[in-house]
């Protein structure tokens, strides 16, 4: 919980408004939402928003339309409007690697100049879509020939984290625009068994490799790119054909030309995308060998929109504020832990992989933007799968357990299989399950409706908050918007919690000591440098390893 002890004002959960807050709590913490949408018929109206084609229903969380005026004091406490502003001019935010955070240059369709370091961004980032466009579209049409003269059928693209999420999940979330011919695999595990399962599958003839990394130093990705490409110098010989076969995305030229990619098939972008915030760039290449340059650019279109609500709506009817607004309430004066993603779309179900990075990435840190350590609860555990599993499996601890977790539910109105009945039943559970959590069933209902006893069991307590998210369809252009949407949320969150959400230390930290570490795992001699747990498991890998 907020302390007001030894704080700065400066810090929004440190400032007078974030008491008024905690007076406010005190007054609603008990409130049903139950009572609140009895007292007024239009609780949806007035907790509701639609922003291009997707609606926010925040209705069935535990608000009072106070609650919300003083969330946005709060909003205002912590500048986020200014702090919006300095991030979409390209200042450099990112104040522990000095970098600006410019993800939305990379969708800024309406090409208005992005200054960095006295430069317009602008030129360099249609340049690079550009090429994009034009190689994928050779790929595409079977022009570009593998080194016997076929087409590509196969594209594996090597990257870890930020380099392998997004790409991913976009991949997956646009399947009705795939192209025919061409089928995207990802390999990110350092774990042999994922390469070589994989590559067993794969005809070197018409595989094309995207290697994608931002540093292109990072172990996992560069171990698995050179494992790559012994296999295709294995069937194919010539070092010359891995023109034909093998692209990279990165920042680092000089380490490219070293893999052995011409660096005329590198595809850059620069220091100022973050790794989780790089599927807009040309770490989406592999998206748009997929769905083509059109729907690449509409998932672009979608980002802008998204941005442009954003950057100009008000705050108390701005969706990214909105959401992170709540995040906040329940994190910081409800304690809640965690906060649940559960899209009932199959096609999204790796969203809530993708946000868990993102997110946690992004404002899982205890060492504020000044240095200091904070003495609040900053980002949520986020967790989820799609939501029609999920009732089958874990919603009973969301339903009757003894934590309070908010829970975000997403869908697509339209259903693009044809299957209307299927796509009704799961309509209805998404309006049960954020129904049942937002009521519960008393004890009454219970006799009444002919529950059998034991009764006290079968009592629900409702009370769990829940936002509806309604696609009017899963396009790319409502995909590039939701996406967005969490984006900035995150943003929001990280300015109100004086977070720097652009750097990633505790990412470093593990890279580096797995470095040192590997060479004692073949090490001759009994390894005694470490803490006596890690010292005894490096030596009982080291003896059966040796066996
Ligand atoms: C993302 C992180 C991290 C990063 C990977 C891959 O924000 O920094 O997930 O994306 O470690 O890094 P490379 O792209 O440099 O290989």
């Amino acid at each position: 919980m907020p302390s007001t002890v030894g704080s700065n004002p400066q810090i929004a959960l440190h400032s007078p408004v974030c008491d008024a807050l905690q007076v406010h709590f005190q007054t609603v913490r008990d409130v049903h939402m139950r009572e609140l949408f009895a007292a007024d018929a239009l609780r949806f109206e007035r907790f509701s928003l639609q922003t291009g084609d997707i609606l926010l229903d925040y209705s069935k969380n535990r608000i009072t339309e106070e609650t919300m005026q003083l969330l946005v004091q709060l909003a205002e406490v912590a500048d986020v409007a200014g702090w919006r502003n300095r991030m979409f001019a390209g200042e450099k935010i990112n104040n522990t690697e000095g970098r600006a955070v410019l993800h939305t240059a990379l969708r800024n369709r309406s090409n208005t100049p992005v200054m960095v370091d006295d430069e317009d961004v602008m030129p360099a980032v249609n340049k690079v879509l550009e090429r994009i466009g034009v190689f994928a579209e050779q790929v595409r049409s079977g022009a570009w020939l593998g080194f016997t003269g076929k087409p590509i059928v196969d594209v594996v693209n090597i990257g870890i984290g930020g380099s392998d999420l997004g790409p991913h999940m976009v991949y997956q979330a646009l399947k009705v625009c795939r192209h025919p011919r061409l089928k995207m695999h990802f390999i990110s595990n350092i774990d042999g068994a994922h390469v070589k399962e994989k590559l067993e599958t794969l005809d070197p003839e018409t595989t094309l490799f995207i290697v994608a990394s931002k540093t292109f130093t990072t172990q996992e990705t560069m171990t698995n790119a050179h494992y790559a490409r012994g296999w295709f110098l294995q069937h194919a010989h010539e070092k010359a054909h891995i023109a034909r076969h093998f692209v990279a995305v990165s920042t680092n030229e000089e380490a490219v030309t070293d893999f052995g990619i011409d660096p005329g098939n590198m595809f850059g972008f620069w220091d100022w995308v973050g790794g989780r915030y790089s599927l807009w760039s040309a770490i989406g290449l592999s998206i748009v060998l997929a769905v083509g340059e059109k729907n690449f650019l509409a998932l672009l279109d979608g980002a802008h929109a998204m941005d442009t609500h954003f950057r100009d709506a008000p705050l108390a009817q701005n969706m990214p504020v909105i959401l992170a607004l709540l995040g906040v309430w329940y994190s910081n004066f409800f304690g809640a832990e965690s906060q649940a993603v559960l899209p009932y779309d199959h096609y999204l179900r790796s969203l809530p992989l993708y946000l868990q990075q993102a997110d946690m990435e992004s404002n899982g840190k205890s060492v504020d933007r000044d240095g200091q350590v904070v003495d609040y609860s900053t980002g949520p555990i986020i967790w989820g799968t799609t939501g029609i599993n999920g009732q089958h499996a874990f919603y009973q601890l969301i339903h009757q357990g003894t934590r309070l977790i908010p829970a975000d539910f997403i869908i697509s109105v339209t259903e693009p299989s044809g299957m209307q009945e299927h796509h009704d039943i799961l309509m209805a559970n998404f309006l049960a399950q954020t129904e049942a959590l937002m009521r519960g069933r008393t004890q009454q209902e219970c006799l009444t409706t002919g529950v059998t006893p034991p009764i006290s069991p079968k009592v629900f307590a409702g009370n769990h908050p829940s936002n509806a998210l309604l696609l009017n369809e899963l396009t790319p252009y409502t995909l590039g918007m939701l996406i967005a949407l969490y984006e900035h949320k995150i943003f929001v969150q990280g300015i109100i919690w004086n977070l720097n959400s652009y750097d990633q230390w505790g990412v470093e930290l593990g890279k580096q000591l797995a470095k040192r570490i590997q060479p004692e795992l073949v090490a001759e001699d009994s390894v005694k440098t470490h803490d006596a747990s890690t010292n005894g498991l490096i030596n009982h890998y080291r003896q059966l390893r040796n066996k």
